[in-house]
């Protein structure tokens, strides 16, 4: 039976990760931070119906990336065969805020688990960094590969590209089993509400609730490659299954700007919305109300223009192939607010 151990458990990708991995029948440990208040809803679910279990195969420890000990400890006494270093600080707009915290988490954090690694002499243990589309920033080439070089446009970009090259060079230096995803944006159901698909996607519902709120955007014209979270944990795991370590893009192929999400999702709400105006100006409108408008508060101090990534190497090695596409991203994220909001 394998050991999985996955740092930021209690995030998007660690929730489906952790679903996926126990219905592999992987043990599977995770790390959280000590909170004020519970911050595993994410994952309750799983905890809950695991721990009814004569052996349940799902753990939760205390623990920070920002902590070496905590980092080496666990490890040392999981010896985990895989692990998914999935925790980050992983907001690009908070990053200008928090650079420093970012840095240590994103970047030193990476240090730390495969310092960890290296000191125990843990030879089998295999890790996967989860690296960014950010890393492309202001790209160089378009759609972008595993050979695009870096260009990153935020503290949080910068982090990880040191994430990225540390993960290399520990694998070329120590012959260890160290992969990198490059995933490019992926959206869920549990996708947290400060993202933009979800905060659009929550605010149109209200609205289309009754709500007399107004959803405050910033850039509608950056370019991203949307999928759906539960494609992309399949890729991390089956990363991680390929004979050697590598490391691979994945991503959809198709790229659209904000508004253009906006306009999807307002379509699969029926709402008719019309846009006016120019620049900071631009609204948008329910007929003659206006429900959408922009502020200078969510722009941020460097952009990342357009992405849109070529995963043509993962489909090839190691099979990788996305089931959702936007469409069925959208709804199935519009069903769950419905599901989840009840009133306004
Ligand atoms: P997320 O929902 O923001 O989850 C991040 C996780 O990291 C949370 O469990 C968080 O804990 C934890 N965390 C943050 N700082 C930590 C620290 N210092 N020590 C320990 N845990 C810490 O992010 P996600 O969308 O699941 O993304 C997972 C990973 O993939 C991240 O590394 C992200 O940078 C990267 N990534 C994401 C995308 C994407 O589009 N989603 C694309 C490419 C790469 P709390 O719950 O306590 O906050
Ligand atoms: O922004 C624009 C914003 O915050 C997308 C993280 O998971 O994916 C994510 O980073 C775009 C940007 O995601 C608002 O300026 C407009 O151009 O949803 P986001 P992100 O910055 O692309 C990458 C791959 C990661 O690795 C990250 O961890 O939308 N935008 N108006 C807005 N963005 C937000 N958040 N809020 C707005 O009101």
């Amino acid at each position: 039976m394998k050991i999985a151990l996955i740092t930021g458990i209690t995030g998007q990708d660690g929730a489906y990760l952790s679903e996926f991995l126990l219905n592999k029948k992987y043990i599977v440990h995770g790390i959280k931070r000590r909170t004020s208040q519970f911050n595993t809803q994410r994952i309750d679910h799983l905890f809950n119906k695991q721990k009814k279990l004569k052996k349940p195969k799902f753990f939760l420890h205390h623990g920070d990336l920002n902590d070496s000990l905590s980092i080496q400890n666990l490890i040392k006494k999981i010896k985990p065969n895989e692990i998914y270093n999935l925790a980050a600080q992983s907001h690009v707009a908070v990053s200008f805020e928090q650079p420093e915290y970012t840095a240590n988490s994103d970047a030193i954090g990476v240090l730390r688990i495969l310092e960890s690694v290296r000191i125990l002499g843990l030879k089998k243990t295999k890790i996967y960094q989860a690296g960014t589309s950010e890393m492309f920033g202001k790209v160089l080439e378009t759609p972008q590969t595993e050979k695009t070089p870096f260009y990153p446009r935020s503290p949080y970009g910068v982090a990880k590209v040191y994430g990225h090259w540390i993960s290399i060079n520990y694998r070329e230096a120590y012959n260890m089993f160290v992969s990198n995803g490059i995933l490019f944006n992926h959206e869920s159901p549990l996708r947290g509400e400060t993202f933009v698909t979800k905060k659009i996607i929550q605010s149109l519902v209200r609205i289309k609730l009754g709500s007399k709120e107004k959803l405050v955007l910033g850039n509608l014209y950056s370019k991203r490659d949307w999928g759906h979270a539960k494609d992309y944990v399949e890729a991390m795991w089956r990363i991680l299954q390929y004979q050697k370590p590598d490391d691979f893009v994945i991503a959809t192929g198709k790229q659209y700007t904000i508004k253009q999400f906006v306009n999807l999702v307002a379509k699969k709400l029926k709402m008719q919305i019309s846009w006016k105006g120019k620049g900071i100006n631009e609204k948008g409108f329910l007929g003659k109300k206006n429900i959408i408008s922009l502020s200078k508060k969510y722009f941020r101090p460097s952009e990342v223009d357009s992405l849109i990534g070529d995963s043509s190497k993962a489909k090839k090695l190691i099979k990788w192939r996305p089931k959702y596409d936007i469409k069925k991203l959208i709804d199935e994220m519009v069903e769950f607010e419905f599901k989840n909001i009840s009133k306004y």
